[in-house]
């Protein structure tokens, strides 16, 4: 069956991932500036150094960073972002590219330090403005609209080091200043705006999303906090500066599944879900559930969260709900059983049903069609699947520089094939796809280049070399089919 006839095919990548130019036109450092590349079997490091001058690289997972360390880009490290897929130079060729595949929607993020280098400034640099009204001008020549997230992993070095960035409710006002520049600089240009890449990813890996190297619960409870405050006061503010303006959140999701039908397994599989559902509940109801209350308090942990709090978290509900959805995942509370699957951001156990990337993230269709459901239910708001796809290491470029990624058109057709049962079988409201990474670039988790997930091939190799050319790849020219025949032509 069809996709309604508005509906948004796209595509996504995120400033920190794509741009490089990572020192170019007055950018200052990212929290992705600081990361090493690693590999399959090598973590990365987030770099900083200590006030005995020393030099540190340790991964971030489980950081907690001693108090003075200041996070930066140091001699001798291979850092990824900085040149990534080298998009800040090649960003008219790649929309044309986007274009010619008939894309209705990109979605892309601004680089905050870009706008704001420290995050401190009372007034934005110029040349960083300038660069986006070229990404949005460009997008206008495809009518493609832009889907813009304001925080991509992109918080700028500068909070980090001066107060630990969103720990400190100092964050909130220089936040907020980036919303209302862009707001008013993009008026007319961009209509579809999402406040935080995969805020409930802070559970898992804070560094990564929100600049904040602590495992500590009180901190990450008040990270949470001011990150919610700062989003739900971002959409009054894109609200008020134009209301033709959506605003919507944006969460990680991986389906969970019970390991076993044992009641236990069922009781941990809907705890481990909330995990998630939590900042998506603040963000669509307007409140804090009573279930993350009362898990506060038992922990002793007292956010402290004011009647003006309250208001501003009631009055700034989004307009849409929008989530990444790679794989599924399964949990248990069997002592016995040990974690063996590792996916995005996530550890949990196999399920011998599926099959799984290269990467070991667990392939599921079914899933995305279950989580459809899951979110519609429980939010009644216009869904769209933000990100999407399978990042492998398999793609050759031949010499007559094509590559046959017929794997990636196999998944990406089956997920396709789950919406289409969502939306036209069950009733779900799902207004967009924007499938990750639509042209190459650095990995999240490896930092590779390697592990690729484009329509569009990127010559670029973690040994550093290739010249940065573009190539379609099978899939560029299927997606584009898939577009033109509204979904209904998916062979
Ligand atoms: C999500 C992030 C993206 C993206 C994606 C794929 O968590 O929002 O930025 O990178 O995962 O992950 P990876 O790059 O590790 O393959």
């Amino acid at each position: 069956m069809a996709f309604p006839k508005d509906f948004l095919w796209g595509g996504a990548t995120a400033s920190n991932q794509y741009e490089g130019g990572w020192d170019q036109d007055g950018k200052g450092i990212a929290t992705a500036d600081c990361v090493t590349r690693g590999s399959k079997k090598q973590p990365r490091f987030v770099t900083y150094q200590t006030s005995d001058g020393k030099i540190h690289a340790d991964p971030y997972f489980t950081l907690e960073a001693p108090d003075d360390a200041k996070f930066g880009v140091f001699e001798g490290f291979d850092y990824p972002c900085h040149r990534a897929s080298d998009g800040y130079n090649h960003i008219e060729e790649d929309i044309a590219l986007l274009g010619e595949m008939g894309f209705k929607t990109y979605r892309m993020s601004i680089n905050w330090p870009r706008i704001f280098p420290t995050g401190l400034e009372e007034e934005p640099n110029e040349a960083g403005l300038a660069y986006y009204d070229k990404v949005f001008d460009c997008c206008a020549k495809y009518n493609i609209k832009p889907l813009v997230t304001i925080s991509h992993y992109e918080t700028p070095i500068g909070l980090v080091n001066a107060w630990q960035s969103w720990v400190d409710e100092r964050t909130i006002p220089c936040f907020l200043r980036y919303v209302e520049t862009i707001a008013n600089r993009y008026k007319g240009k961009v209509e579809y705006w999402l406040t935080f890449n995969e805020i409930n990813c802070l559970n898992f890996d804070s560094w990564t999303t929100s600049g904040v190297a602590t495992i500590d619960p009180y901190k990450l409870a008040m990270v949470s906090k001011h990150s919610l405050i700062a989003s739900a006061k971002a959409v009054q503010i894109l609200h008020t500066v134009d209301s033709n303006n959506k605003v919507g959140n944006m969460i990680g999701y991986s389906v969970i599944y019970p390991l076993t039908p044992r009641p236990e397994d069922v009781l941990k599989t809907w705890q481990e879900l909330n995990v998630s559902y939590f900042f998506a509940d603040v963000q669509a109801r307007g409140y804090y559930p009573r279930y993350k209350l009362k898990e506060y308090e038992n922990k002793g942990i007292d956010i402290g969260l004011t009647q003006e709090d309250k208001e501003t978290l009631k009055n700034g509900t989004i307009d849409f709900i929008t989530f990444s959805y790679y794989m599924s995942n399964c949990t248990t509370t069997d002592p016995n059983a040990s974690a063996n699957m590792i996916g995005n951001m996530v550890i949990g156990y196999k399920n011998p049903y599926l099959q799984a990337s290269d990467y070991g993230w667990q392939i599921d269709p079914t899933g995305l069609r279950i989580s459809l459901n899951y979110l519609y239910d429980r939010y009644q708001k216009p869904l769209m699947v933000v990100e999407n796809g399978l990042g492998t290491t398999a793609d050759v470029l031949n010499e007559d520089k094509s590559v046959h990624d017929d794997y990636r058109i196999a998944y990406l057709r089956d997920h396709i094939q789950a919406m289409d049962a969502a939306i036209n079988e069950d009733g779900v409201e799902l207004i967009g796809y924007t499938p990750w990474g639509c042209i190459d670039l650095i990995s999240v988790s490896t930092g590779e280049m390697a592990k690729r997930y484009g329509f569009i091939y990127v010559d670029y190799q973690d040994d550093g070399t290739g010249d940065g050319s573009r190539y379609k790849k099978d899939s560029f020219y299927w997606y584009k089919k898939v577009i033109a025949s509204q979904g209904t032509d998916l062979e």
